[in-house]
């Protein structure tokens, strides 16, 4: 409800210091009974709360949980992220935000998800989203532009995710092109983006994001045991899901705009620092067969080039990729 948002804000506002029932009331505009009873929500919503006769009540900690007003409060971005959808339990959240933007959906609405029952990879692989443990995520945007810029959502994506990474945890991750964000060549986090449009405009990106967050080697399943982490193995510590949530809609606004404005060349260099096997031996496997050589780089436009043996340069729009050791 409103009353509870206000009294969050209020009690969150306050720095810790005790605001009494009274001047609680006073703030909000309800009364002091109104108040005790949305005090009791926060705290079967997890909120600790202290309360002292003659003093009031004081927030002690919240809930690191993902509902539309955690991640909303304190959120840096005038559209991304602004809407909020949170399920505790989907099948995956890229199926709602496709049924979602269908609907109508606004620019920069966010679907999030506890855990997803059939997170899903590119080419329908499966991506395990266990309860609570990670960040899975789907962001709706509608940019006009053709249909062929929606792989650069990818790659701007990733830098958003990796720079988060960085200023949340301190690790330096690298990006796997085109949407896998690794750490000692592990995969931390991978990226989906879902296309709605036509032959010459965008209707909709989805723009699907997992991250593994809290989760210890034990809670993977057997067959991504040895290639996944989590933010919590690599850096030693439990890493606050919202914040990361927060700080990637920051970066992924950010670099939208510059997109928008200036194309994707200026994210090219950003997206570089980031970028794990630039000159090393490279195979990529697309649908139409493998090519093995070196990695050049990418395009202005975001696209794969290697060099193959023969020394012709490729572009891949789309593969998996593997660095042979
Ligand atoms: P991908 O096809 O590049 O990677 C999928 C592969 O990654 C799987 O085949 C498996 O080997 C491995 N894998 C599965 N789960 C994990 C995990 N938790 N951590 C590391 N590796 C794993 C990557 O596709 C794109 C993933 C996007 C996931 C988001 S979550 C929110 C949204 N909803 C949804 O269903 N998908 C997206």
């Amino acid at each position: 409800s409103s009353i509870k948002t206000q009294l969050y804000e209020a009690l969150a506002n306050a720095d810790g210091e005790y605001l009494s029932g009274q001047a609680l009331a006073e703030i909000i505009g309800c009364s002091r009974t109104a108040i005790w009873k949305h005090i009791e929500e926060l705290r079967k919503s997890g909120f600790e709360l202290e309360a002292i006769r003659k003093k009031g009540y004081r927030l002690i900690s919240k809930p690191d949980t993902l509902t539309e007003h955690e991640i909303v409060f304190g959120l840096e971005t005038k559209t991304i992220g602004r809407h909020v959808l949170y399920y505790d339990s989907v099948e995956s959240t890229q199926i709602i935000a496709h049924k979602v933007a269908r609907e109508g959906a606004q620019e920069g609405t966010l679907v999030i998800a506890g855990e997803q029952t059939g997170g899903k990879g590119r080419m329908a692989r499966p991506w395990h989203s266990s309860n609570q443990k990670g960040i899975w995520m789907s962001l709706i945007v509608r940019p006009m532009l053709p249909p062929e810029k929606a792989p650069q959502f990818t790659l701007i994506a990733a830098i958003a995710c990796a720079k988060a990474i960085e200023e949340v945890t301190g690790l330096e991750p690298n990006i796997k092109w085109p949407n896998d964000i690794l750490y000692n060549g592990k995969k931390l986090t991978g990226i989906l983006t879902e296309l709605q449009g036509e032959a010459d405009k965008v209707n909709f990106l989805i723009i699907g994001i997992g991250i593994n967050v809290n989760q210890k080697n034990e809670d993977f399943p057997e067959h991504v045991k040895d290639i996944a982490s989590s933010l919590e193995i690599e850096s030693g510590q439990p890493v606050s899901k919202v914040k990361m949530i927060q700080k990637i809609l920051k970066y992924f606004e950010k670099y939208y705009v510059l997109y928008m404005e200036k194309g994707f060349a200026p994210l090219k260099i950003l997206w570089e620092s980031y970028a794990g096997g630039i000159g090393k031996p490279i195979i990529a496997r697309t649908i139409t067969g493998e090519i093995s050589g070196t990695a050049i780089g990418i395009t202005d436009e975001g696209i794969l080039l290697i060099e193959d043996h023969e020394g012709n340069i490729k572009r891949i729009y789309s593969a998996d990729i593997e660095f042979p050791s």
